[in-house]
């Protein structure tokens, strides 16, 4: 069984965005450790279904991550289930799960399970505006967030989403220092190998995105964050 606490890099695939089989075959046969497909928009059961046959050809870790209920499907290694800790929504906290639960709860293999604590950073994305968050965060609120999911929550994963974004590595580290347990996740902006660096220095894993369908070659050049660990 794949551990998730060993993946350093993620590239997420989203699957209302066209790849060729060209540059997918890029990316699965990268030395990144996971694919992750996710996205907030127009995510349906018929474009989720297409992209993980075509990535599931390939021998790495497969995940979902969860945007609506409707997408969910069987098929994937595992499945992260976002709650967003600053969301002014009960619906983005549990109130989706609790729906899920309801729905699948009896079919749900809890392994495979990862709730995963967002905390929503450029207040200009679709996830931001979807969930609304509020985003005028000062550290001392990401350090905070950074406690609630380490020591009180005991969530396994804080993802810190700066989707669309280069975030600030001081507010990366200031979580860092709050997440002992709990294993950090920073996404958003990476679009080279230098902030790919920058970044996987600090949080435990990155999340490469948009990068992918703008500049392939720059997203296949994160994955080298991973060859001088080896
Ligand atoms: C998005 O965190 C990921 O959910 C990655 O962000 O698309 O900006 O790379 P980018």
């Amino acid at each position: 069984m794949y551990d998730i606490k060993q993946w350093r890099h993620i590239f997420k695939l989203d699957p209302a965005k066209a790849i060729s089989d060209h540059d997918l075959d890029a990316i699965c046969m990268s030395n990144t450790d996971a694919i992750m497909i996710g996205g907030t928009d127009d995510v349906t059961e018929d474009n989720v279904i297409q992209l993980m046959s075509r990535v599931r050809r390939y021998p790495l870790p497969l995940a979902l991550e969860i945007s609506n209920l409707e997408s969910i499907m069987p098929g994937f290694d595992f499945y992260f289930v976002p709650t967003v800790l600053n969301s002014t929504e009960v619906r983005f906290h549990n109130g989706l799960l609790h729906r899920a639960l309801k729905q699948y709860g009896h079919m749900i293999n809890f392994d495979e399970l990862v709730f995963e604590g967002y905390v929503v950073l450029n207040p200009e994305s679709k996830v931001s505006q979807y969930t609304r968050a509020i985003t005028s965060l000062q550290t001392e609120d990401i350090e905070a967030y950074a406690q609630m999911a380490n020591d009180v929550y005991h969530l396994p994963v804080l993802y810190l989403e700066y989707s669309g974004v280069y975030g600030n590595p001081e507010d990366v580290l200031a979580a860092k220092q709050y997440t002992t347990e709990t294993q950090l996740f920073y996404g958003g902006g990476i679009n080279s190998l230098a902030r790919a660096q920058e970044m996987s220095a600090i949080a435990d894993t990155i999340i490469v995105g948009n990068v992918i369908y703008e500049d392939i070659k720059q997203a296949l050049k994160t994955t080298k964050i991973k060859e001088k660990a080896q």
